[in-house]
């Protein structure tokens, strides 16, 4: 640890003294006065490292390709979790630390803090993804009345955000989500409109427990108990998550990335699933790091 704090004030007195050379080109004035600019500081202060969720998820994956387009060969992505990304971020935020994670929309820390995507200018990030619904095959014979609502299931980044923000403050997953459907009347009659009560079948639901799907799972867990199912709801890791819908071990997911995030899982399984199209449109995937931060672009990073 002691090391490494060694590093850190070595790199920031470096740099304190690239800038009283003058080596800071003039339209950087703005930063003389601080530690920040050019991406080998920023690589120094961060220990070359990307903070990351679970490796098994598209953005991972992403990120990695990216390290190789961009050329930082000394950069790494450290995989985690999406909680232990989120804390990371939170602490860095509190003490205005540089810190940059692979981040998606929606997702709440956007509306908790002031951060902004790095700009990718070779696209390795995709452009906006759309969140698409799939279910097993023969799922609508078997269970119509489910597969109806899952067909019918389209909803925007901002009703996935107040259930996202809900749970973000200390409401229990589930209560913020029927809390949200209870709010959302109107919205949830039009997936269900038509639609015959069951009698205590059971569906099975596969999702991973990125926050982002947290939400839009249980939501949708909710709106098919008010019909009468039994939901049973099981986290995965991304990959598993796609074999169980495509296997028939399970009924359904509302949490598939495309086209790009999870191209390479649908290319995988996609054949033995049923796709129900858009449930939200326009998220996206990048790396992201607060607004305080210095650099604007992957680039920076160079
Ligand atoms: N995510 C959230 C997922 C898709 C949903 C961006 C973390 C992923 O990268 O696979």
């Amino acid at each position: 640890m002691k090391m490494k704090k060694l590093g850190v004030l070595a790199g920031m007195s470096l740099a304190l003294i690239a800038a009283g050379c003058g080596t800071n080109d003039g339209n950087n004035t703005e930063n003389n006065n601080n530690n920040e600019g050019a991406g080998a500081d920023v690589g120094e202060e961060l220990n070359y490292t990307i903070t990351g969720i679970d490796a098994g998820a598209g953005i991972m994956g992403a990120a990695e390709e990216a390290l190789d387009v961009y050329g930082l060969d000394e950069w790494q992505v450290q995989a985690s979790s999406d909680a232990a990304m989120t804390q990371a971020l939170g602490d860095a935020y509190d003490n205005e630390e540089p810190i940059i994670v692979t981040g998606w929309t929606p997702h709440w820390k956007f509306a908790a803090y002031d951060l902004k995507y790095l700009e990718d200018p070779e696209g390795v990030f995709g452009e906006a993804e759309d969140i698409h619904t799939f279910v097993r095959e023969g799922l609508e014979e078997d269970m119509p009345e489910a597969y109806q609502v899952l067909d019918n299931f389209q909803w925007t980044e901002e009703d996935m955000g107040e259930i996202m923000m809900d749970i973000q403050e200390g409401t229990d997953d589930r209560e913020a989500a029927r809390a949200w459907v209870e709010e959302n009347e109107d919205k949830v009659n039009e997936w269900t409109e038509g639609v015959d009560p069951v009698d205590g079948e059971t569906i099975d639901l596969v999702f991973v427990a990125w926050d982002s799907e947290i939400a839009s799972t249980n939501m949708i867990a909710v709106v098919l108990e008010d019909l009468g199912y039994e939901v049973n709801m099981d986290p995965l890791e991304a990959n598993f998550m796609f074999q169980a819908v495509a296997e028939g071990e399970a009924d359904a997911m509302v949490a598939a990335w495309l086209p790009g995030t999870h191209s390479h899982l649908l290319e995988d399984y996609g054949d033995d699933m049923i796709d129900l199209g858009a449930n939200l449109e326009g998220a996206a995937i990048g790396l992201v790091v607060p607004e305080y931060m210095d650099i604007d672009s992957i680039e920076d990073l160079q």
